[in-house]
């Protein structure tokens, strides 16, 4: 057993499937939680204070059900909506506090802040169906509590929309008629027929609305036949050719009929066109995008060599180093400290980050998950997803553990709401900490090497949303870095490829499918409070500069430099990455300095991944309108306003031209000078965007490679502190190398002299070769069981997703004809 005497991290970059083997062989003691392998020691750990953040708990979701259900008698609701002319309560979730009354609770000890709910009610006023926005609280419910309109934090002034889409399932069944109408013309030119008794026949086709630009008072939708994609959910890399429009400008689906069919570039005003033309021997016929072995998103069968062993994997033999209230979903990792909240739209979101007991950011989280794309045909042509619409919090599944996350890592369950059911995520969000393949620093000087490891603490989540996988993380680095990152796999959704447009939308990427060009904007929240809400935004600019300086002459009279220029940012503003990195953009503290008087400061960069995140690259977009202006520059600047806490709202999708959230009216202009007679008071908030400029390419097939699609911003200090902070906290190695000192310099430690010293020890002959490590190390006898390289998946605890198809069904527009139970 040779190998156990080796420290485990040089084991595993040797070992090999014999070795994990023999590894099983060791009785395991330590517990297995929630059903997935675990080593944390269980210390009782509480955090500081309360979650004020939290997601609502079943208690108290239910009884702000029956407190609603009263107190809107008037309103009818049922609580199991049949058709579109039922009232119901399509969502809850917790109406987080004003940082105003949550940040003395948290820093002062005031009292704790009022808990309120938000409720979207699905609500029909004479006929005519709305989503409506109410606030319910204060909770628990008492003789004090009120259903109250939720007014204040939509600039539109309104806290409703007017549904379209509230009679969806008669949009289906309209689909699957028409479709079902032009059989014999689907047989013939793509092969197969709906299915109107079973829609989801995996033989059949899908008829499926582009559900995007959408206007008051109805709407005209494409329809366009798909393949099922059965199997591993590969729908939207199967479009058909065969397109269908109908004009739904009426609430009466009575009066609907399809207007115009298109195929092959080709643009028919009937059906009874569209059948002339099919019939006549010159109809130019289209290839035909059949499913087949190239959408299988597995390769069981292939052996190249070293696929017979597994890859080494991250293991962590003595318990993580982190804290964790679970209850409260709080983490402390050296000197950082967080909570951790969820919501249904938005996922994951941090509150309070705190670095050494200093505060960084009240907030850090999503706020819109946002994919366009552009091309020449009906579907792709006007097609947008934002993501929030469907639930980037309510799409969160179950994490594999060993995969998604490694296998020692914490998991934490999520939980929401929606049309009186309570959907349970367990285990889906993920705490780890890992060290890196490369070093934190390092350096090596004539007589010793300094190597400190680079470990960072992750909190992870993954959202699937119908064809995308979106993995988004939260990165904690021991210098006090902060990185949010986001990484995109799953299916594409392509275009079906008709030879129309060769290569300006996209690629062809198979017989007939064509790659789609779009572009990914997701919008952050970082409510920076760096050492203190007051701070202020600087541009450091790295320019050239000619300038003559009195040591240089009489040889040189100008000398071609370069220096940096400090330009304040003073009124609210959209920024983009500056060419060439050639500026910082950096948040300091108003009050506070460091040791060496500089203030104290985070500075905001493009992280790492696929280059600079982007922003959108359409100008004045047609399908989006006003619904997502945070979409078209990188980072934006702003005052914080407790009326304006989030940049979208989900329902922005269905009012495009008059969102309930209008981000021009966030982002207009005002001033960020810190002035005596200013109403401001210096309370900054950054929205920054991730994503990808996404030119599918063959290599999307048959998914989307999470190390091409990734990209991150980073929040880096800047004089934070007085000096790196890591240095106390990280676990590494010193080596003191054999040989003559003959400089002193990086000569050998010395536990009871300083460097200095040392110096003076010049001379000294033959230092010994030593080893010095700081923090602590692998000792003999580590023990692991099989589970911590591969993990038992049998223990998994999910059954069936309720994935999204990407209709509007059980979206922020409601749900429909869903058995419910309780
Ligand atoms: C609720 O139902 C009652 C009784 O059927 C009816 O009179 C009333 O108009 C309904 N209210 C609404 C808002 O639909
Ligand atoms: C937040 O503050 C606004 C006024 O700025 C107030 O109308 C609203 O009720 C407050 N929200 C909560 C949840 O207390
Ligand atoms: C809506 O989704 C539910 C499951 O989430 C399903 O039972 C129901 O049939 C769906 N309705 C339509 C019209 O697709
Ligand atoms: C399909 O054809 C039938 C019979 O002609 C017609 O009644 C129905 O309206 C058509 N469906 C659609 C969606 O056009
Ligand atoms: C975008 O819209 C704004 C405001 O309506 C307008 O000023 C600007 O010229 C437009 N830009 C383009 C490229 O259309
Ligand atoms: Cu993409």
């Amino acid at each position: 057993m040779e190998f156990r005497t080796k420290p485990l991290i040089l084991l595993l970059s040797a070992c090999s499937f014999a070795i994990l083997t023999c590894i099983y062989l060791f009785p395991f003691s330590q517990s297995s939680i929630d059903g997935h392998y675990q080593t944390q020691q269980k210390d009782s750990f509480e955090a500081p204070k309360s979650n004020i953040w939290s997601e609502l708990s079943v208690d108290e979701a239910s009884d702000v059900y029956d407190f609603v259900f009263d107190e809107l008698s008037h309103l009818n609701l049922t609580k199991h909506p049949k058709s579109n002319r039922d009232s119901f309560i399509n969502f809850l979730e917790t109406l987080r506090p004003n940082k105003t009354d949550a940040v003395p609770y948290l820093h002062d000890d005031a009292t704790i802040p009022e808990r309120w709910a938000k409720a979207a009610i699905a609500q029909v006023s004479d006929g005519d169906p709305y989503m409506v926005y109410y606030m319910v609280g204060p909770l628990p419910v008492s003789s004090e509590t009120q259903v109250l309109p939720l007014e204040y934090i939509f600039n539109s002034g309104r806290n409703y929309i007017e549904n379209p889409v509230q009679d969806f399932s008669s949009i289906m069944r309209f689909g699957l008629s028409l479709a079902e109408n032009v059989s014999d013309i689907t047989q013939d030119l793509l092969g197969a027929v709906v299915n109107t008794k079973d829609p989801f026949d995996p033989e059949g086709l899908l008829c499926w609305p582009r559900g995007s630009r959408i206007e008051r008072g109805g709407m005209s939708m494409w329809f366009q036949f798909f393949r099922q994609g059965a199997g591993s959910g590969a729908r939207t890399i199967l479009p058909q050719g065969v397109y269908i429009k109908v004009d739904a400008n009426s609430n009466d689906m009575d009066d609907w009929s399809p207007a115009q069919f298109y195929y092959n570039g080709v643009i028919y005003d009937s059906e009874a066109e569209f059948r002339d033309a099919w019939n006549k021997p010159d109809f130019r016929r289209a290839a035909i995008n059949e499913d087949g072995s190239w959408t299988d998103t597995e390769d069981f069968d292939s052996k190249p060599a070293g696929r017979e062993l597994p890859p080494p994997v991250s293991v962590q033999p003595y318990g993580p180093r982190y804290k964790l209230d679970k209850k409260q979903q709080f983490v402390s990792w050296f000197g950082f400290e967080f909570y951790i909240t969820t919501a249904q739209a938005t996922g994951l979101t941090l509150f309070d980050i705190r670095f050494k007991g200093k505060r960084v950011m009240y907030e850090l989280g999503l706020q819109e998950a946002m994919a366009h794309y552009a091309g020449d045909d009906p579907m792709q042509g006007g097609l947008e997803f934002m993501d929030s619409f469907f639930g980037m919090g309510k799409n969160m599944f179950e994490l594999v553990p060993g995969y998604d996350c490694p296998a020692y890592a914490d998991f934490l369950d999520s939980r929401s709401y929606q049309a009186m059911h309570t959907y349970e995520q367990p285990n889906s969000i993920c705490i780890f900490e890992y060290t890196a393949d490369h070093l934190l620093s390092r350096h090596s000087a004539q007589f010793s090497i300094t190597a400190s490891r680079n470990t960072f603490l992750v909190v992870r989540s993954v959202s699937t949303v119908g064809n995308y996988d979106y993995t988004i993380e939260y990165i904690f680095y021991l210098d006090g870095t902060i990185e949010v990152k986001v990484r995109a796999s799953g299916f594409i959704f392509g275009s079906f490829f008709a030879r129309t447009n060769e290569d300006e939308y996209g690629h062809r990427i198979q017989e007939a499918l064509s790659s789609s060009m779009h572009d990914h904007v997701l919008n952050f929240k970082a409510d920076l409070d760096v050492a203190g809400p007051k701070n202020d935004m600087v541009r450091l600019a790295w320019e050239p500069l000619t300038k003559s300086y009195p040591w240089d002459r009489p040889e040189v009279e100008e000398r071609n430099t370069m220096h940096i220029v400090e330009y304040a940012v003073d009124e609210e503003i959209g920024l983009d990455y500056p060419k060439n990195g050639g500026e910082f953009y950096v948040v300091l503290s108003s009050e506070e300095k460091n040791a060496w008087g500089e203030r104290k400061g985070y500075r905001i960069a493009a992280g790492t991944g696929m280059g600079s995140p982007p922003h959108l690259t359409i100008v004045n977009s047609t399908t989006l309108g006003d619904s997502a202006r945070w979409a078209e520059h990188d980072i934006w600047i702003l005052q914080r306003k407790d009326k304006e806490p989030r940049s979208a709202d989900p329902l922005n999708y269905f009012t495009p031209h008059d969102p309930l959230i209008d981000f021009t009216k966030i982002a207009n202009h005002e001033s960020l000078k810190q002035d005596d007679d200013s109403e401001y008071d210096g309370d900054l908030v950054v929205y920054f965007n991730l994503g990808a400029h996404h030119l599918p390419h063959s290599g999307d097939i048959p998914n989307t490679l999470m190390h091409t699609s990734a990209s991150s911003v980073m929040f880096v200090p800047h004089n934070f502190a007085d000096h790196d902070a890591s240095r106390e906290s990280v676990q590494g190695v010193r080596v003191q190398l054999k040989g003559k000192n003959s400089g002193g310099f990086a000569g050998e430690w010395s536990t009871n002299s300083d460097l200095r010293s040392r110096v003076a020890r010049r001379g000294d002959e033959k230092k010994e070769h030593k080893v010095r490590y700081f923090g602590a190390t692998y000792e003999e006898g580590v023990k692991l069981p099989l589970e911590a390289f591969e993990p038992d998946l049998r223990k998994f605890v999910s059954e069936e997703i309720a994935v999204t198809d990407l209709t509007f069904n059980g979206s922020a527009a409601g749900v429909w004809e869903k058995k419910i139970e309780g």
